[in-house]
């Protein structure tokens, strides 16, 4: 119902009548009244006038397949979207798709996540109508260990699309997040369904603090987002096709012959480079300067004992966070 009103109200230049769009509808005057009652509470401005009827005055900014597949030129990232109002996490919906047989590349998305997750159990804050929360269902062909390597892809891809749409100096913090200045604007959490030797498929989510005009708690110290740096709403279909193609661009060229040719932007691009830095492994505390990425992925940390190579863990860049 809401639907079939909303779409009156688009086609009207002006007001309609609550008896016009109850007749042209089927459906009873109250009905019609819960309806622009309930597209209110989505956002939509709806004015009403006696006499004269209801007039669609302004639409929320709502995430939109059609909107964001118009001009995107993937070949088969984002050619299948899924977008909820709401969900409890998209990489839990990306999962179920994944499960359910999906095709690669499906992208899942929602306006609000309700259980947003992070790495190693933590929460993600995922308000609604602001953010992109928005989850990569793949299924290359590569094993296991590999995979980590896509996080980096992500991260390189949503760092150039950033940069790009906003002129921001966005920077990665190896491996997985994207600040600018001292505050983490994006994250990005990497999940795998896959056996010893080969992957099912691979699930990479990307939270992004798009419009988001405010942040609570401890957050408010080390959060950030692209309204809060530009002072601007950005256009969340046109980031969301930037990260596809820059992903696309790199995933090819590494699932079809391994060639990680992004390591070297990633690193032009990586704020954890040629610093101080400390990671626990193990339960010790390693430090050093961090002065580069091997081919894997991995973080190398010059100490004093030699190079160590540290493929995961919570690092510390003196200076950042
Ligand atoms: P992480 O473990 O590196 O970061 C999580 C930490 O970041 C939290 O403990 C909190 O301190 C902080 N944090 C929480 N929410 C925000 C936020 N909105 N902005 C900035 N900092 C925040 C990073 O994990 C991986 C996050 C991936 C999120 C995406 S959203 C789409 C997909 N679905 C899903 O459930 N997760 C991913």
């Amino acid at each position: 119902m809401q639907k079939q009103v909303l779409s009156l109200l688009k086609q009207t230049d002006g007001y309609l009548s609550g008896e016009e769009i109850s007749r042209q509808l089927g459906v009873s005057r109250a009905a019609v009244w819960k309806a622009v009652k309930a597209l209110r509470e989505k956002g939509y401005g709806i004015d009403s006038v006696t006499n004269r009827g209801y007039c669609l005055s302004s639409q929320p900014d709502l995430l939109d397949a059609t909107a964001i597949q118009s001009g995107l030129s993937t070949h088969f990232l984002g050619r299948n979207i899924v977008v909820l109002e709401e969900t409890d996490s998209t990489n839990e919906e990306a999962k179920r798709q994944g499960a359910a047989g999906a095709p690669d590349g499906t992208l899942c998305l929602a306006e609000r996540q309700t259980g947003g997750k992070g790495r190693l159990g933590r929460s993600w804050s995922s308000p609604p109508g602001a953010g992109v929360w928005m989850s990569l269902l793949l299924r290359p062909q590569l094993a296991p260990q590999e995979a980590t390597l896509l996080t980096l892809i992500a991260g390189l891809s949503v760092c150039r699309a950033i940069r790009r749409l906003t002129g921001c100096g966005a920077m990665i913090k190896w491996p997985n997040d994207i600040v600018i200045g001292r505050k983490k604007v994006c994250g990005i959490l990497t999940e795998l369904a896959a056996d010893m030797e080969q992957i099912h498929y691979v699930v990479v989510g990307i939270g992004v603090n798009a419009n988001l005009s405010e942040f609570e708690g401890e957050l408010k110290k080390k959060a950030t987002s692209l309204l809060l740096e530009t002072g601007e709403k950005i256009d969340r279909a046109a980031l969301i096709r930037a990260v596809l193609e820059e992903f696309e661009a790199c995933y090819d060229r590494f699932v079809t012959d391994l060639t990680a040719d992004f390591i070297t932007p990633y690193e032009e691009l990586c704020v954890s480079l040629n610093r101080q830095v400390s990671v626990i492994r193990g339960g010790r505390e390693i430090t050093g300067q961090s002065i580069g990425l091997s081919k894997e992925g991995e973080l190398l940390i010059q100490t004093d004992g030699g190079i160590v190579e540290i493929g995961s863990g919570e690092v510390t860049v003196q200076g950042i966070y």
